[in-house]
């Protein structure tokens, strides 16, 4: 008899000769072997070779309430057996579907009634992109069709999405940015900054939006779209003075403000959505990630009443949507990860322990020499590696460092994710305090080793 190889042996094999993964080099990738990940729990997850690692980042920013969540399958299996797939298109909707809109709409404040399904943060930034255009052709101002964004922001991988987003080497593939997308600097003062105290930084990089919106002209600009704390970009915190500065500049123009939620949103900063940590009304905003916890895909845009009203009164139909908007089976997962999320009371959890718990964690690595700053809100936070603390000085060729680090935490069993020079943090909301000390010890070990390397 002969022998068959195991399946997941074969994986990698199989995977190099068939699958080809986003934002990866495919030679380098074969080359090197994919990593087969097959089980979960809690803040763990397990390759094909048994090798546990502690999940410092959620999946992708994404697995809120940590992975092996009985109930949100059961919740999604039930919703199979029941009606596996309807259409909310031509008058017709679905149970999840229309609880899960009642559902975010209580979480998203007063002035937010209405929400878009989509079936990813990517699809959401193309919704809501065309719909600010809508709104303002409605109004009888069909010359607002300008949006501003920023450098260095992420806003997804669609046309659209990566026309928005600020990173040069999406544009340069595909012939991006689209027609009508302008990009200002982002409020980034560790490397930004010079001599301007932070708040100074703040209210100056803010100010380009009032620039770009005078230099456009106000009667040509839709919209200005942000990510409250940016996360791909390097979970970039802004100073405290930019984002009243940015809702003044929106006020005083009359433009659309869209804060992008898809990774600060349910509960990620120890508020619902990130504006409410903030303190704005946006008046549009994306959603995906945390909204099922990754278990399914879904999201979509809250439309605050401002723009509803427009829509439902002055436009009539919009002809936008996805075969899978609404999903029922990603509606009924959403619903029981949003209550789980009540029930164990996480976001306030974020919020008052063990964000701040983290948070120490992160400040007692600003003794090490690597470490320029650390800074977090809620469970987001950031590690950025500086060449010399006093000038803030960063290395010339980032990306191989913030590479070696994320590697060496991965063989040590935790994984982080490194943008650059910074090392990012987005763990599950139900990560202990042990788990905690774990991630920082493991990060504590590779800086260690980076400073005795040849990297430097
Ligand atoms: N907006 C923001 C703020 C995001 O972070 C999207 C939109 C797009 O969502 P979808 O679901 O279409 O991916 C995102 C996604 C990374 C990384 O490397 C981040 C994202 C996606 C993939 C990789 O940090 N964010």
């Amino acid at each position: 008899m002969t022998e068959t190889a195991s399946p997941l042996s074969n994986l990698a094999a199989i995977d190099a000769a068939h699958h080809l993964h986003p934002f990866n080099d495919m030679k380098k990738l074969a080359a090197e072997g994919v990593r087969v990940m097959n089980r979960a729990e809690g803040v763990y997850i397990w390759d094909s070779t048994g090798k546990r690692y502690l999940d410092a980042f959620g999946g992708l920013w994404c697995v809120n309430v940590g992975y092996g969540r009985a109930s949100i399958v059961e919740a999604a299996a039930a919703q199979m057996r029941e009606l596996p797939y309807y259409n909310t298109f031509f008058g017709s909707t679905t149970p999840p579907a229309a609880l899960l809109a009642e559902k975010i709409c209580a979480l998203a404040g007063p002035h937010m009634n209405h929400v878009f399904f989509t079936n990813s943060g990517s699809e959401a930034t193309d919704t809501w992109f065309r719909l600010a255009r809508v709104y303002w052709k409605a109004l009888g101002q069909g010359t607002k069709t300008e949006i501003i964004a920023r450098r260095n922001g992420y806003h997804g991988s669609t046309v659209a999405g990566a026309s928005l987003g600020g990173m040069k080497y999406m544009h340069e593939q595909g012939n991006l940015p689209i027609e009508g997308i302008h990009h200002i600097n982002q409020p980034y003062w560790y490397g930004e900054g010079g001599d301007l105290s932070p708040e100074e930084f703040g209210l100056k990089a803010a100010r380009e939006l009032e620039s770009k919106i005078l230099e456009l002209g106000a009667e040509r600009v839709a919209a200005f779209v942000a990510e409250p704390i940016q996360g791909a970009g390097g979970v970039i915190i802004p100073p405290e003075s930019y984002w009243p500065e940015i809702v003044r500049i929106c006020k005083a123009h009359d433009i659309l403000l869209v804060s992008d939620e898809v990774i600060c949103g349910f509960g990620r900063l120890g508020s619902w959505f990130g504006y409410q940590h903030y303190g704005f009304e946006p008046d549009l905003a994306p959603i995906a990630k945390g909204l099922s916890s990754g278990y399914l895909p879904i999201g979509g845009v809250l439309v605050s009443d401002r723009v509803a009203k427009v829509l439902i009164e002055e436009v009539g139909e919009f002809n936008h949507g996805y075969t899978y908007s609404g999903h029922p089976v990603c509606a009924a997962a959403a619903l029981e990860n949003l209550r789980i999320l009540e029930e164990e009371a996480l976001v306030s959890r974020v919020r008052d322990e063990i964000g701040p718990y983290l948070a120490q964690g992160l400040q007692s690595l600003c003794d090490h020499e690597a470490v320029g700053e650390a800074p977090s809100i809620g469970l987001m936070g950031a590690v950025q590696i500086t060449a010399d603390k006093a000038s803030r000085r960063r290395y010339e060729k980032p990306d191989p460092i913030g590479s070696a680090i994320r590697n060496h935490c991965l063989a040590n069993g935790v994984i982080v994710r490194a943008t650059a020079d910074r090392m990012l943090f987005s763990p599950p909301f139900i990560i202990s305090r042990s788990e905690v000390d774990q991630v920082i010890d493991t990060l504590r070990q590779a800086l260690d080793w980076f400073v005795t390397s040849d990297l430097r």
